[in-house]
């Protein structure tokens, strides 16, 4: 597989899903060209449209494939770029592999509240504004789902099924959001933890040094 991995990603300070995939092809250690497409100067999506059929960023082009999405990102790369040769991204157990699974899909499917008030943009901001308390109840809730995770008798952590893998990838940009909105953790030790881990994990931090370093939007 000699064709290059080519990336579309929207501003990091503003495109969550762009974050995603990204992330994913480093957490497979994987060589690839980033283009940036700005999504503030593309409001009609003239220029996506030409690289994306969904008119929306993340996109992956590998050779003559085009895939648009950020979980189909994953899936793809876990296939094309499969363990041993390569790091993976879903756990080799397939009772975890499930769980991780289903915990990717509620990120890609729900928590819209979260989404809606907790703007991704937004966490790049001096001071965030509230969030509404059904975007704290998303929070809790998905709280709950990490802790959960990772009391499990056998998770070894640090992430949540071990090593930085596609559930970290798909929930990195919510714990941006967490963070930034200061969301109460005291109930949920061990999501506390884990929010901090994503924040030190090297890749995460790269996404995010960039992203301050853009000028802070509160809309785009
Ligand atoms: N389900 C898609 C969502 C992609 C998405 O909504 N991307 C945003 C940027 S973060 C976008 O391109 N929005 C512009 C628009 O919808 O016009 C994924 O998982 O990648």
């Amino acid at each position: 597989m000699s064709e290059e991995l080519v990336l579309y990603v929207g501003e990091k300070n503003i495109s969550s899903w762009s974050m995603r995939a990204w992330l994913a092809l480093h957490a497979k250690e994987l060589r690839f060209e980033e283009r940036t497409i700005e999504l503030r100067s593309d409001k009609d999506r003239v220029r996506r449209r030409q690289v994306s059929p969904t008119g929306r960023v993340p996109v992956l082009h590998h050779g003559d494939l085009v895939v648009p999405d950020s979980l189909a990102i994953i899936e793809y790369l876990e296939e094309a770029f499969p363990a041993p040769k390569h790091l993976p991204l879903w756990p080799a157990d397939r009772r975890q592999r499930a769980h991780a699974r289903w915990l990717a899909a509620a990120m890609h499917s729900g928590f819209m509240k979260l989404r809606e008030s907790m703007s991704f943009n937004l966490c790049f901001l001096p001071q965030p504004p509230p969030a509404t308390p059904e975007a704290l109840a998303e929070a809790g809730e998905m709280l709950g789902l990490f802790e959960t995770a990772l009391a499990r008798p056998n998770a070894g952590g640090p992430f949540l099924f071990g090593p930085f893998g596609a559930a970290d990838v798909m929930y990195a940009p919510a714990v941006v959001r967490l963070t930034s909105f200061k969301v109460p953790t005291a109930k949920t030790p061990k999501a506390a933890a884990y929010l901090q881990g994503v924040l030190a994990h090297p890749p995460v931090r790269r996404w995010l040094d960039a992203a301050r370093a853009l000028p802070p939007r509160e809309t785009y």
